[in-house]
């Protein structure tokens, strides 16, 4: 294998100019004197893409040639951010095109600014598969990503009045030069209608009537690996109207009519669902995900026939599919209703190859965001499909269960993919368990709380399907990209090579209690305080000094997340400066990121609280700037990249047992910061790693949190006992933060007692508040703080998404790295 440092810019600077240009005149029909940004961003991805198209061509053609086993990652959502950047950095091209930009008077960093995020997801999970996605590329893997191509991601945030507003994204609005379309792997999706029971030569044989046929659209967005490794694919598919009975319905006059159909069909790829754990329920979601799993379904089969025609005996050998959450869920019986109906192939036969193929990750306990749908509405869309679920779910409860457990109704019933009740459901994660051979979560706690809480019963009939993969990120995007200085700081003292080593950065504790280090360490974290100060000024008109603690929050608004003990600590410290000007504390910048489902009022009424709360404190004289508090406007993958370099501490403080993993907090501790968090997902292993004495931990862990609630949790007992809580609990009660408008924030206070407060955040508050202090007293030894961010630095190799992606080949999905020839 290639060493990361002899990997060499595949062109000059003098080419790339050349390119540039070229792009400019040819493809954008301009030139310097009158580009706009716009154009030279164009041009510039124009020049990229033709390092990036060659690459795609040679991985496809090494595909095709060894004709490789490929896993197949279908996910409804994947964050992949700008991709000019990125794409750079993995070429190595990065500093080449800076150059030769320059040459050209313009400036790379002002043109990167002009591409919009691809935003095709919410938060964790779609982020989580866009890293992945890298890091099969980086290590040579054959992968396919599929999902869908929404017209518009995630929705842009404003604040009107300290409100989130949501206006549409549409990050393609003048076109997307990543992006390739496919028509020649164009599909055809059928929906509704009914089943007929044909009898043939004795034989009972299903026929499917669809109602209505829907054209999927393939747009490929090449995938770059780092190192000029392979380029692997993310096939999104776009819903049309299929272009024949369109044409007679408009024909024959039914101008209208026609039209409905299209915007009925092209509604399926319009927008990305911004819901985030609640359940959507919509019929729109379940087409959207049937959607797009039976054309990734269909392109699948056809690939594999391609090679193998009706010989189904390489089927498993060649294709692993990875079910990204249960969105895709619906992908296992459409591939038994290929393999059964259009393929002619028996019951177990059938279920054999797809049961090999398929494989789960489950990335939530929160009930409310487990997927069931209302068996009505699965059955008017997708008759058959209920129909085979009807039999996976019978062949399974009598054989299976019914060996394990004779005569027990009661493991059935809890087995069972429907759910009995007044309205009977399709349990999506009972259909995915059943229909993969290996279920993972994601990380070490979430994995056994899968299996003691969630799915007990699946976990004692098969004790090997259950299993772990710690999520990870990738560290070019998170550190080489987004952090350039301490890239380089990296470079030079320890290995180069650690952009695909991480682990190397193990070597950085040796210079820990090295002074130099220590302080060429913590100027890169001021100097890179100072750019998000700002953008800070730039976005929302505050001040902040860059002397402060940057003490940062970025994740989507939810309670369980618990942004409002953040929120309750701010005003505890607040209060004790009003007491006393004199108080003696560190100066903080409390800086929040995070948008709230349009749907979820609690959430949305915490970030109008964060705003008031915010707007009070800034403008407070008394508080003498040693308090600042800040909600950056549309928090997503293009802001995170500046606020995580930039951070001090990273607030990771969900109620323990809720957060299945998280991975900001992986990112936010590789760059440095410490993390104050509860001992809940991937935050245990980073303290495992880190060292107790490098992270704040404190509130109460799972165990502490079941025995609570069984004993009865009564939020009072903490609010009547504590007068500082109970003081800034009231306090939301007051029109203190919203002058004229008293109640305006007691939604929070009444969720907080009255509603029980479910996610234990009085509980919680007093061991925050003293973790704080802790925090307080570390910065103020300037030592102490440079070695605990080195060492946090160093010790996050674990959290790689390669080490992630390695797990699951090794354990999962057994594929061959096949380098691409040509490279
Ligand atoms: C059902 C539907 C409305 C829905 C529910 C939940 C849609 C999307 C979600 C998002 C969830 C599954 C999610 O993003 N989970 C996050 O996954 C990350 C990657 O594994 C974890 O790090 C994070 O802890 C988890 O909340």
């Amino acid at each position: 294998t290639r060493s990361a440092s002899s990997r060499k810019a595949p062109a000059t600077s003098k080419a790339l100019q050349q390119k540039i240009l070229h792009h400019l005149h040819t493809t954008q029909g301009t030139y310097p004197e009158k580009a706009s940004a716009l154009a030279w961003w164009e041009a510039t991805a124009a020049a990229i893409n033709e390092f990036v198209m060659a690459g795609l061509t040679d991985t496809q053609k090494t595909h095709s040639r060894y004709d490789t086993r490929a896993v197949n990652y279908l996910s409804m959502e994947f964050l992949m951010g700008r991709l000019l950047s990125n794409n750079l950095h993995n070429l190595h091209l990065f500093e080449t095109t800076d150059k030769a930009l320059a040459a050209l008077g313009q400036n790379l960093t002002d043109i990167l600014e002009q591409e919009p995020d691809m935003a095709l997801g919410n938060g964790g999970l779609g982020r989580l598969a866009a890293c992945f996605l890298d890091s099969l590329a980086t290590l040579n893997y054959p992968a396919v990503g599929y999902g869908i191509h929404y017209e518009h991601g995630l929705f842009e945030q404003h604040f009107r009045n300290g409100r989130q507003i949501e206006r549409p994204d549409d990050w393609r609005e003048y076109g997307n030069p990543w992006e390739v379309c496919r028509p020649e792997s164009v599909q055809q999706i059928k929906l509704y209608g009914y089943v007929e029971t044909v009898y043939e030569d004795g034989r009972a044989r299903k026929v499917w009537h669809p109602g209505r046929n829907i054209k999927a659209v393939p747009w490929d967005i090449p995938v770059v690996g780092y190192n000029g490794a392979n380029v692997n694919i993310l096939r999104l598919w776009e819903s049309r109207a299929t272009d024949f009975f369109d044409w007679d319905v408009f024909n024959a006059g039914g101008y209208v009519d026609a039209q409905i159909e299209q915007a009925e069909a092209e509604a399926i790829s319009k927008v990305l669902y911004p819901n985030d754990e609640t359940e959507a329920g919509k019929e729109l979601r379940l087409i959207q995900q049937y959607f797009f799993s039976a054309a990734s379904l269909a392109d699948i089969v056809r690939r594999y026939q391609r090679a193998h025609g009706d010989d189904w005996t390489q089927f498993p050998k060649l294709v692993a599919i990875q079910l990204n959450d249960t969105h895709p869920a619906v992908a296992i019986p459409e591939l038994m209703r290929i393999l059964i109906d259009d393929k002619d192939m028996d019951w177990n036969h059938a279920w054999q190859l797809c049961h090999q193929v398929f494989s789960y990750t489950n990335h939530t306990l929160l009930p409310e965001a487990l997927e069931k749908w209302d068996l009505h509405l699965f059955e008017k869309v997708l008759p058959r499909h209920l129909e085979l679920i009807y039999e996976i779910n019978h062949h399974f409860l009598t054989e299976e269960v019914e060996q394990k457990w004779p005569g027990d109704d009661g493991v059935k019933s809890r087995l069972s993919i429907i759910e009995e009740g007044a309205r009977r459901m399709v349990r999506m994660g009972h259909l995915s368990v059943i229909g993969s051979h290996r279920v993972n979560g994601v990380a070490e706690v979430h994995s056994e709380l899968v299996k003691s809480d969630l799915f007990p019963d699946f976990h004692a009939l098969w004790p090997h399907k259950l299993t772990n993969v710690t999520n990870g990120i990738t560290p070019r995007r998170w550190l080489k990209a987004c952090n350039p200085r301490l890239a380089e700081l990296i470079d030079r003292h320890a290995s180069k090579d650690w952009p695909v080593r991480l682990d190397k950065l193990q070597k950085l504790t040796d210079l820990a209690d090295d002074a130099r280090f220590q302080n060429a360490f913590m100027k890169i974290k001021h100097e890179n305080k100072e750019e998000l100060a700002d953008v800070i000024k730039a976005l929302t008109g505050i001040e902040v000094d860059p002397g402060a603690i940057f003490d940062i929050q970025i994740k989507r608004l939810h309670e369980y997340k618990r942004q409002h003990l953040n929120l309750l600590h701010i005003l505890a410290l607040y209060r004790r400066l009003l007491e006393n000007p004199d108080h003696d504390m560190v100066p903080r910048v409390f800086i929040f990121g995070a948008k709230a489902a349009p749907g979820y009022r609690l959430a949305k009424d915490i970030i109008f609280a964060i705003n008031k709360v915010a707007d009070r404190i800034n403008n407070d004289e008394r508080v003498g700037g040693k308090l600042k508090v800040v909600m950056l406007p549309n928090y997503r993958v293009s802001l995170a990249e500046k606020m995580i370099p930039a951070a001090d501490v990273s607030e990771q403080i969900s109620t323990a047992g809720k957060e299945a993993s998280g991975t900001g907090n992986m990112k936010l501790a590789l760059n440095g910061a410490l993390t104050i968090g509860t001992l809940d997902g991937a935050n245990i292993e980073i303290a495992e790693e880190a060292g107790e004495d490098n992270v704040f931990i404190f509130g109460l862990t799972v165990d502490e949190v079941k025995a609570l609630n069984s004993r009865g949790y009564n939020p009072y007992d903490y609010y009547l006992n504590d007068a500082e809580l109970k003081a800034v609990v009231d306090w939301l009660d007051t029109d203190y933060f919203t002058p004229g408008q008293p109640g305006a924030l007691s939604s929070i206070k009444h969720s907080l007692l009255d509603g029980g407060d479910p996610f234990l955040v009085l509980a919680d508050f007093r061991s925050y508040a003293e973790a704080q202090l802790k925090v307080d007293a570390r910065y103020r030894d300037r030592k102490a703080w440079a070695r605990s961010a080195i060492i946090n630095t160093a010790t996050m190799g674990k959290f790689n998404s390669d080490r992630s992606i390695q797990d699951y080949v090794d354990r999962i999905w057994k594929l061959k790295p096949y380098p691409r020839d040509n490279a």
